[in-house]
């Protein structure tokens, strides 16, 4: 589907000498930092999408904003960036919605994703070269089933009215190496995030739903595993594949995603290809409001459109969110907003005194920051001196600061 317009990424003519020639971030699966992405040619990031509803929370702008911070640091880097993102636009939890609000499902996807482009745009987000709708991948999941099929790791299970397709998960070699999670606490999780270890007829409660056959009212697509609808983890895993072939360099999404969705994927992925499904498994914290989880379920939410009907400018939300490191969890509060705001209007008026304060050694150590690990907390510390410094030199110049203002522009996606 349409994604949104791309904002326009400086290049930095600067190269700096010394500083770690590669983004390392952690990786859940091993726990440790590890070089995310290729040395040289092209980097491969596969970042979940919204259920389209509910958006643009700011648990949402967080994780998406953590995934633009790896696409400008490879981009600086010199490497070229094939990124792809879903849409789940059909699935449960949307059916749900709709229905609860009396409105066509179709139709409520269509408004919140329109209002999540706006919403990105306006971040500053580098649009996904491919954005995909679950709606449109029917027939590559579809094909990934037979595929899965014929590994003998998909089955139909035993229930005479619906004998929906299952993957056989726990069967997959390297099943638990993402979350390293123990089985009671597996099904526990699974049964809270969409799975149903209970339902009869599976062959371990573990195992996902990949084709759901067709219920009365329900949305359905032919195909030859009969008339039904994608289950959620094999939708990312055909879109992976499909957009951007095996072993992508980096999975992401929240950390909500660790499991089922993510370890599921992944076994999907390695039982259909027998090569990894990711090079790392990255995870964004998780924001919360009012003491949980900001949550489409608990209703906590505050939104992206919200702040900027209410004058808020995008990049002092941008910058309020990055000023927490990617992988903590957090919570909103509104003076966050003002922090960021100050901070914003600092800086801005630090690139005016352009030349007062070196611009290259500051870059360096930015970069070097937010190579590693992404490590936004000290780079915007950098800045916030360097606009210090900037601001009591008492210049005031008629042209910016070009190469700072770049810098904040390429890597932190910060226009001042
Ligand atoms: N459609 C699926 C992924 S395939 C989904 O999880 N959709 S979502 O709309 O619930 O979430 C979209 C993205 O935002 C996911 O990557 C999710 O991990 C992330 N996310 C959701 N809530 C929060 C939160 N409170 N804080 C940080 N990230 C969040
Ligand atoms: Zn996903």
């Amino acid at each position: 589907m349409r994604s949104w317009d791309a904002p326009e990424v400086p290049a930095l003519g600067y190269r700096s000498s010394g500083v770690d020639d590669s983004l390392r971030l952690h990786d859940t699966a091993t726990g440790t930092l590890r070089p995310a992405g290729p040395r040289e040619g092209t980097g491969r990031m596969y970042v979940c999408g919204i259920t389209p509803y509910d958006a643009t929370h700011l648990g949402h702008a967080f994780t998406y904003l953590a995934f633009d911070l790896v696409n400008r640091q490879w981009r600086d880097l010199g490497l070229q960036v094939r990124f792809a993102q879903n849409v789940t636009d059909v699935d449960d939890p949307l059916l749900e919605r709709a229905q609860q609000t009396g409105r066509d499902w179709r139709e409520l996807a269509a408004e919140q994703i329109e209002l999540f482009r706006e919403d990105m745009r306006a971040l500053r987000i580098i649009p996904p070269e491919h954005y995909i709708g679950a709606v449109e991948s029917v027939d590559g999941v579809a094909d990934l089933v037979e595929t899965l099929r014929a590994e003998g790791a998909v089955y139909q299970i035993d229930d005479r009215d619906h004998p929906d397709w299952y993957f056989s998960s726990t069967r997959t070699p390297g099943f638990g190496d993402v979350s390293h999670l123990d089985a009671s606490t597996m099904r526990r999780v699974f049964a809270e995030n969409g799975g149903d270890p209970d339902r009869r007829g599976k062959r371990d409660p573990l195992d996902c739903l990949v084709w759901r056959l067709e219920r009365p009212g329900e949305p359905s697509w032919e195909s030859r595993l009969g008339r039904g609808r994608p289950g959620w983890h094999i939708e990312c895993t055909a879109i992976a594949l499909t957009h951007l072939g095996p072993t992508i360099d980096v999975q992401g999404g929240g950390s909500d995603l660790v499991f089922p969705h993510h370890e599921m994927c992944a076994a999907e992925g390695y039982a259909a290809t027998h090569r990894p499904f990711a090079g790392s498994f990255v995870h964004a914290g998780m924001v919360g409001l009012d003491g949980q989880k900001m949550s489409k379920s608990l209703g906590n939410l505050e939104f992206v459109s919200r702040l900027r009907a209410e004058g808020a400018d995008p990049m002092a939300v941008r910058l309020a969110l990055i000023a927490h490191h990617y992988r903590e969890n957090w919570e909103w509060t509104p003076g966050q907003l003002d922090a960021a705001t100050s901070r914003l209007a600092a800086w801005r008026a630090g690139a005016e005194a352009s030349g007062a304060v070196a611009a290259e050694p500051v870059i360096d150590r930015v970069r070097a920051a937010l190579r590693n690990d992404l490590d936004t907390v000290s780079a915007i510390a950098e800045l916030d001196a360097w606009a210090a410094a900037s601001r009591s030199s008492g210049r005031h110049d008629p042209v910016p600061a070009s190469l700072i203002t770049s810098a904040v522009d390429a890597l932190l996606g910060i226009r001042l």
